[in-house]
């Protein structure tokens, strides 16, 4: 009987705010974990399990959730992120009816908008796929790269050069962990709050090869505490990328706006008009606001 009542739930939006709500918790349980909190790491999840998409074959995307599965797991880019899918579980376990891709891009949404960012509008209707529509390595951006590979890997999941830029400015949260990616540090000074100090940073500080046994990564010469990949740098150096960069460096709510509209592309990405329960997609009350 209890399972019947189960198959026959169909959940409203209250029932997803109360999925965010349980996500925003979780980011606070961080403790010593990094800068003391999960949403950067949320964050990263969303976008890879989104940013696999090719728009050629329409496979990828945040559709299948096939990160679960081997060989996708265990991808060189998505090291480290068993954190958050682990963290992600705890949440299933509690409201088993959401499909881990609403769930996973759920979390982004929750991390971002807990962290001070902009509203991301989003909708439910992902389903749990199978590990055949895992998708190939390499279809995510490889940080030691140039502009061209910038390009060719946006581009494949529909994205501009305006967008490009737009959605790097994520990483003004969270660091890099050189047991996951190679690389080290954090890009900001406070990489727990989204703000548009990445491209401010870009542009205000002098940027140097770290001197090191690792991969090539810049340090601001100031403080050697910040870093920027070769992929966050080209940003400042093609000339059409560092149109988009001086924008968002100038105005925060012009970034605020082009992030937000960009990310909810991303999170969206391969999954079929049709399956969305609702055409207009959803503005969720940070907790903040639901208090009021
Ligand atoms: Fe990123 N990112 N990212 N990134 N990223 C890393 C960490 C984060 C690239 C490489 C890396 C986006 C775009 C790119 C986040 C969000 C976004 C790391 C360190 C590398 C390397 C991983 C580690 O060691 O833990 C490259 C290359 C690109 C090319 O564009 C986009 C787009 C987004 C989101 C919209 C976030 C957040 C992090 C921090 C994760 C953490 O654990 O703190």
């Amino acid at each position: 009987q209890a399972a019947k009542v189960k198959a026959n739930f169909v959940p409203a939006k209250e029932d997803y705010i109360k999925v965010y709500n349980r996500i925003a918790q979780i980011l606070d349980d961080a403790g010593e974990y990094d800068d003391g909190s999960y949403g950067p790491v949320l964050v990263r999840l969303a976008w890879h399990a989104s940013g696999t998409y090719d728009k050629e074959s329409k496979t990828g995307g945040s559709n299948y959730a096939t990160m679960r599965f081997d060989p996708e797991a265990g991808h060189g880019a998505n090291a480290g992120l068993k954190v958050a899918r682990d963290l992600m579980e705890k949440v299933k376990e509690e409201f088993p009816w959401i499909s881990y891709g609403d769930l996973w891009t759920l979390g982004g949404v929750a991390a971002l908008q807990e962290m001070a960012g902009p509203k991301i509008p989003w909708r439910p209707g992902r389903i749990d796929g199978f590990a055949a529509q895992a998708t190939p390595d390499g279809r995510l951006p490889d940080a030691t790269q140039s502009a061209d590979h910038l390009r060719n890997i946006f581009y494949r999941m529909g994205f501009n050069d305006q967008e490009i830029v737009a959605l790097s400015g994520a990483h003004a949260l969270g660091r890099c962990h050189r047991d996951r990616s190679g690389f080290e540090g954090p890009w900001t000074f406070s990489p727990t709050t989204v703000t548009n100090d990445y491209y401010r940073l870009l542009f205000d500080e002098k940027w140097v090869w770290k001197r090191w046994d690792g991969p090539k990564q810049l340090e601001d010469k100031k403080t050697k505490s910040l870093m920027m990949l070769p992929t966050d740098y080209v940003l400042v150096q093609d000339k059409s990328f560092k149109k988009y960069a001086k924008a968002y460096a100038e105005s925060q709510d012009v970034w605020f706006k082009d992030f937000s509209k960009a990310v909810s592309t991303l999170f969206e990405l391969g999954v079929p008009e049709e399956q969305f329960v609702t055409k207009e997609p959803w503005i969720l009350p940070t907790v903040e606001e639901q208090a009021e």
